[in-house]
């Protein structure tokens, strides 16, 4: 960044606002705020600046003539751009940053350098280069900072180093459970009745910081990174630059990406947008060159050969200097949080990183999208589906009235052969009747014919007891 970095570290901005841990405000350099402000304040400005009233002293030099004319046809989307701006600017940002990476690579003392002073409350005063102490627990510190009414809540959590102890396989569990914590706080606020006053503690950025081997990655880093790509911004560092030679640097990173892309670890990347201008797509990519970003970190202010005053390291060989962007990466790096990719990496959280953590938790517990909702419409796919359907039903109707039709068939065949068994069961009966009136007539035909009596005699009466003779 070009920006003066020594001028007052009050001017320009404000500060309000306290620490989690309630230390004093840190001072942001002059430069870092102003670049926020105008990332987000500056097309606002200008068109804020052609429109500013001029008032004119009532002397008698006559304002000069203007004339107005009405648009026509204006309808006014144009302008919504700077609406939604001027909601932004007046809501506020939130913005966090996580440091991540073992241990002694200078996590702590990049904050520090972020924020141009000790962020660490320390109940005495520490001797001008007091060094961060090892850092133990994670530990998120805030400040409020505004600037031309732009308002910016900075976050940055730094985490314990790994690498301590004999095992190190499950360091980053914490850390991911640090960032999916704040992904469950802000659901949590989107199940609310009143979404007003959401509050944005998501992790934006991880800073992953990488030993300045010359090497390869180191498996626990490669570990460290496919763990934590798919819920944050991942933006990787070399640690402690100064520790060789710009030739070397140029080499690692190239090593490091490699290794990056085999393993296919998905690092932030800024989107490129067709219609921006020159200045802003060479600003983007310098920016990218730059990744993995090669940084000293130093709070120290040394004195360089040539009389300038600045923050660095000294070396018998020489200085060091943070803030100069020919001997590290810094400047590139706070530009690209939080002037050129901050809105970025917000929407990136926002839209990809959050959201499949959102998805994959509900299918975790259970609720799945239905996917039919989002089918897109084919007319023609959508006809054949319902003339299908159609089909279908159609056969389904078919088959039902055939089997109502057999059943109906059935029950009446029934019936018939019952009667048929009723009437051959009469028939018989009243052909039986007949033969016996005319085997009885015959009988008495016989008898008229023979000359006896048509009633039958009396049997020979038998008494009991007695034979006849
Ligand atoms: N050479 C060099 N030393 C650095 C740099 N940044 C930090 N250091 C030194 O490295 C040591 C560790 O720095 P810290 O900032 O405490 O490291 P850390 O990553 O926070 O360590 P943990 O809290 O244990 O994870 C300190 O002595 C720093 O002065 C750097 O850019 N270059
Ligand atoms: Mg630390």
């Amino acid at each position: 960044m070009s920006h003066n970095e020594s001028a007052s570290p009050t001017e320009g901005y404000t500060t309000s606002g306290d620490y989690t841990n309630g230390s004093t405000l840190p001072a942001i350099p002059n430069g870092s705020m102003r670049d926020v402000a105008s990332s987000i304040n500056g097309s606002a400005n200008r068109a804020a600046s052609l429109v500013s009233q001029q008032t004119y002293p009532t002397s008698n030099i006559a304002p000069p003539q203007v004339s107005r004319k009405q648009l026509m046809g204006y309808v006014g989307f144009a302008n919504l751009p700077n609406q939604v701006h001027r909601r932004s600017v007046r809501k506020g940002f939130q913005f966090t940053v996580m440091v991540v990476g073992e241990s002694g690579l200078g996590k702590s003392t990049l904050v520090n350098t972020l924020f141009a002073t000790p962020l660490y409350p320390s109940k005495e005063l520490p001797p001008p280069s007091a060094e961060p102490a090892k850092t133990v627990s994670i530990e998120s510190i805030s400040a409020d900072i505004e600037e031309s009414d732009v308002r910016l809540r900075l976050t940055v959590v730094d985490t314990p180093g790994f690498g301590d102890y004999v095992n190190n396989d499950s360091s980053w569990k914490p850390i991911l459970d640090n960032i999916e914590a704040r992904f469950d706080a802000y659901l949590d606020q989107e199940n609310r009745v009143n979404r007003s006053k959401m509050v944005d503690n998501r992790v934006h950025a991880c800073l992953y910081f990488i030993q300045p081997t010359g090497h390869a990655l180191k498996p626990i880093d490669i570990e460290f990174m496919r763990r934590l790509h798919t819920r944050v911004n991942l933006i990787p560092i070399i640690a402690k630059a100064d520790t060789m030679t710009d030739e070397e640097v140029t080499q690692f990173k190239a090593r490091v990406l490699a290794d990056i892309r085999y393993h296919n670890i998905q690092i932030f990347q800024a989107p490129t947008y067709e219609k921006e201008d020159e200045e802003t797509l060479a600003e983007n990519e310098e920016i990218a060159s730059r990744i993995p970003f090669a940084v000293v970190g130093s709070t120290t202010i040394i004195k360089t050969p040539d009389g300038r005053t600045v923050r660095g390291r000294a070396y018998p060989w020489g200085v060091i200097e943070v803030d100069n962007e020919e001997h590290c990466d810094f400047v590139k790096l706070r530009q690209m949080l939080i002037r050129t990719n901050m809105e970025e990496l917000r929407e990136h959280t926002n839209l990809f990183l959050y959201e499949n953590w959102r998805t994959e938790k509900l299918i975790a517990m259970g609720v799945e999208q239905d996917q039919s909702v989002f089918k897109e419409v084919n007319p023609a796919a959508k006809q054949a589906e319902e003339r299908a359907m159609h089909e279908a039903k159609l056969s389904k109707m078919e088959a039902e009235m055939k089997m109502v039709f057999a059943q109906k068939v059935m029950e009446k065949e029934a019936k018939l052969k019952q009667s048929e068994e009723e009437l051959y069961a009469r028939h018989r009966e009243m052909k039986d009747a007949l033969d016996k009136q005319r085997m009885e007539l015959e009988d008495k035909k016989r008898r008229l014919e023979s000359g006896r009596p048509l009633t039958p005699e009396k049997s020979n009466t038998r008494k009991k007891g007695f034979l006849r003779t």
